[in-house]
């Protein structure tokens, strides 16, 4: 089938089964345009909770579409690539977070979305890269356990001087690469371009930015700028809105190794086995579902 045949496919097999398709700012392009709903976890897991489908298709990675059958228990939800994972989420377990809790007996535990449900089931409460810094002042106590972006918890610990923050020994191996070399290279070539960088990039690389954000603060940002030329230093896959969204600006990638493999690996084609075949479906123990549910519910409720 090319393209086109699998987009009517896979409109077809929309309406049959009662099915969304949410696409995270990260993916590839052809499912961007075939997706319902494009966002950042935070948005597309609000979605997922508020909307009457029976079916949600996730194209991101496993702790995205986890996030939204924690919400949507009665939901359907399938994840086209099983194993298109996120190897940050992967540097922290539940035991290993069990053992470190017990060093700070006092300490909140804040936990970035990139991480397993297991792993939210053991934490106090949830953030993403929008609203890290809100979720950290929002808590009474002073010590705070950050896991697993050591970055984005950097940055949260400047913004938020007042806080105690332990950090976890995990990053994002994407953004982590980035590197002062490309920024220093970059900024010769567009002088007069705004860097705009995620703050899952190293404190030497934010440090440099005109702005730091997550991705739909830097899409948010690049729209409201009367800028119209932007360095953009997070995954690839944002070109396509920002391209989009504003057609009069140029945007150039910080750099062309800001490529997330995992959320490559979603097609037009893997959409459409997902649905013709209803696979993979997330599948949770209860237990760990609700656990992880309160987390999440606690950093909903900050808005
Ligand atoms: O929260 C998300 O969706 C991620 C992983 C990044 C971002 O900044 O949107
Ligand atoms: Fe995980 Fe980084 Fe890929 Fe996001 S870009 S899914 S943090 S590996």
């Amino acid at each position: 089938m090319n393209n086109i045949e699998l987009i009517e496919k896979i409109n077809e097999l929309k309406k049959e089964k009662n099915a969304v398709i949410v696409a995270h700012n990260y993916q590839n392009d052809e499912v961007q345009e075939v997706a319902d709903v494009i966002g950042d976890s935070l948005a597309l897991s609000r979605y997922c909770a508020d909307n009457d489908k029976d079916v949600i298709v996730f194209c991101g990675v496993h702790f995205m579409a986890e996030s939204a059958k924690i919400l949507s228990p009665s939901k359907t939800v399938l994840l086209p690539e099983i194993d298109a994972g996120c190897p940050m989420a992967d540097m922290v377990t539940a035991d290993a977070l069990k053992e470190e809790k017990k060093k700070h007996p006092g300490a909140v535990v804040v936990c970035y979305v990139n991480s397993s449900a297991e792993v939210k089931a053991e934490s106090d409460i949830c953030c993403t890269s929008s609203n890290a810094i809100e979720v950290v002042k929002s808590i009474p106590e002073k010590d705070i356990l950050f896991v697993p972006d050591k970055n984005l918890g950097s940055y949260v610990a400047q913004k938020v001087p007042e806080k105690n923050i332990i950090l976890w020994e995990g990053y994002c191996i994407t953004h982590h690469r980035v590197n002062l070399d490309q920024i220093k290279e970059i900024r010769n070539i567009h002088p007069d371009a705004l860097l705009l960088v995620h703050p899952e990039c190293q404190k030497e690389i934010w440090e440099q930015a005109d702005f730091v954000g997550s991705t739909k603060q830097i899409i948010d940002f690049a729209r409201e700028s009367g800028h119209s030329k932007f360095i953009i230093g997070t995954e690839m896959g944002i070109m396509y809105k920002l391209k989009k969204d504003n057609p009069d600006k140029s945007f150039y990638l910080l750099s062309q190794g800001l490529v997330c493999p995992n959320m490559k690996k979603t097609t037009l084609k893997s959409v459409y086995t997902a649905l013709n075949e209803m696979k993979y479906e997330i599948k949770l123990d209860e237990d760990v579902r609700l656990n992880a549910k309160k987390a999440l519910d606690r950093m909903l409720r900050i808005g």
